[in-house]
């Protein structure tokens, strides 16, 4: 799954592609790198960011989701109802939610949807950082989530734990070595860890700098996490380096 941020503020490729033509060419991109999926957001949930409103939100991503859709599947990466109906009505066949929320919305909508744990909101999740057991407390929220949403008529579900939402570096770490249980669970498991901080601080510390690696730095560990989850048994990385990321497929999975 291939990441198209038609953003101003993404943490790793914010305003690269708000306009709509670049956002076009990169998800051509993505494609010939060999995504499956071009999974297209229009409101960054980096931790602290601004929401957006549906309005705007819609305004981003529907023309680059009507241009792609006839090429790829897409997938809309929202928390909105309104934008996903939106994203939709112009070719996508999956809601990417990573509030978990709009599992009714895909229902009638008929087509599949992705349940991301999340604690909170983006402007929130990274202050309330406590869990017990955090691999079977996301294990079973998710599954509660997914089943509701098999019974509300959801053919294709799947459940992914969130990484970097509402977690720490170590919370981030135990959800990775513990994917087989989500892997275990039956149901099809999306993991998206590219780029992400939690390996700019890991990297930093290897190169033994204070500084995080920046993100667009960040590709190796996100490589190897992609190598991780697929010898996992996940079965949809979510990446910005699409090309490392399906050679990984290619030689692991
Ligand atoms: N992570 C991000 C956004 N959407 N969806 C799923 N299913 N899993 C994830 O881990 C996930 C996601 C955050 O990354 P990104 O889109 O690159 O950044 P931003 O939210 O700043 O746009």
């Amino acid at each position: 799954m291939g990441v198209l941020n038609v953003t101003p503020d993404s943490f790793s490729d914010g305003g690269r592609f708000l306009d709509h033509e670049a956002a076009i060419e990169h998800g051509h991109r993505l494609i010939d790198e060999g995504a499956a999926i071009v999974d297209v957001g229009g409101e960054s949930t980096r931790p602290g960011a601004d929401p957006v409103g549906p309005d705007e939100e819609a305004r981003r991503i529907v023309p680059v989701v009507a241009e792609l859709a006839g090429n790829v599947r897409v997938s809309i990466d929202t928390r909105h109802a309104e934008v996903a109906r939106a994203a939709v009505a112009a070719g996508a066949t999956i809601v990417n939610d990573v509030s978990a929320s709009l599992g009714d919305v895909a229902a009638d909508l008929g087509v599949g949807w992705v349940a991301m744990h999340m604690r909170g909101d983006p402007r929130t999740m990274q202050d309330r950082l406590v869990y017990g057991n955090v691999v079977a407390e996301v294990r079973d929220f998710l599954v509660e989530r997914a089943e509701r949403a098999a019974e509300a008529g959801v053919a294709e579900v799947w459940i992914d734990p969130g990484i970097g939402f509402g977690k720490t570096t170590r919370h981030n770490l135990k959800l990775l070595a513990g994917l087989d249980v989500f892997v275990d669970t039956g149901w099809p498991v999306i993991v998206g860890a590219s780029r992400k901080r939690f390996l700019g601080e890991l990297t930093a510390a290897s190169d033994g700098v204070d500084v995080l690696t920046p993100p667009d730095d960040r590709r190796e560990g996100s490589v190897a996490v992609a190598t991780w989850a697929f010898r996992s048994g996940v079965r949809i990385v979510r990446a910005h380096d699409v090309r490392s990321t399906v050679q990984v497929a290619q030689v692991v999975g």
